[in-house]
């Protein structure tokens, strides 16, 4: 089992067999979103998460990330959610805009849901920086935002 995941599998506080996941996956630069969710979706099999208690929903983009995961939380017994999307840096400080809101909102949802919403979103120069943190040579950001809702399910 690689790195991050030996950090966590085996402690055997949690029976994570019983608890239900939310990812909330946004569709712009998919090719990079569908790698993290893969990547996070593989964690918490690894992790002894139940297929059939990892719950998907899509959203446009990362901007709709937070609300995505607000719904998820209410409509659902969810215990944690992971938010991944991918903003890539263009010629227009629509970037920071999405970088700050999305940012912000997750925040939000994390305090007044008091459950853990994990922040998988790549804010990234270009595509490449992207893949190479979405299974490429810095590992997998989906993978990490998994690890991270366990963790603080453990606390
Ligand atoms: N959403 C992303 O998830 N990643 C992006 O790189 C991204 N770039 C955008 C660039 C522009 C100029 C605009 C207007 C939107 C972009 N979005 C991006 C979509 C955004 O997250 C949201 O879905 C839309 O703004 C609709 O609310």
């Amino acid at each position: 089992m690689a790195g991050i995941l030996k950090s966590i599998s085996g402690r055997g506080k949690l029976n994570l067999s019983t608890k239900k996941f939310g990812i909330v996956v946004a569709e712009w630069n998919e090719d990079v979103t569908e790698a993290l969710f893969q990547g996070a979706y593989d964690a918490l099999l690894k992790l002894g998460v139940k297929k059939e208690n990892i719950i998907r929903k899509n959203v446009p983009g990362s901007f709709e990330l937070p609300l995505g995961a607000q719904w998820m939380i209410e409509k659902k017994p969810i215990a944690a959610v992971i938010a991944l999307g991918c903003v890539i840096q263009g010629d227009t400080p629509h970037f920071d805009y999405i970088c700050q809101a999305v940012a912000n909102g997750i925040m939000t949802v994390n305090l007044k849901s008091n459950k853990p919403v994990a922040f998988g979103v790549l804010t990234t120069l270009d595509k490449k920086q992207a893949l190479e943190r979405a299974g490429g040579k810095y590992g997998n950001k989906g993978e990490e935002a998994a690890v991270t809702v366990v963790k603080m399910l453990e606390t």
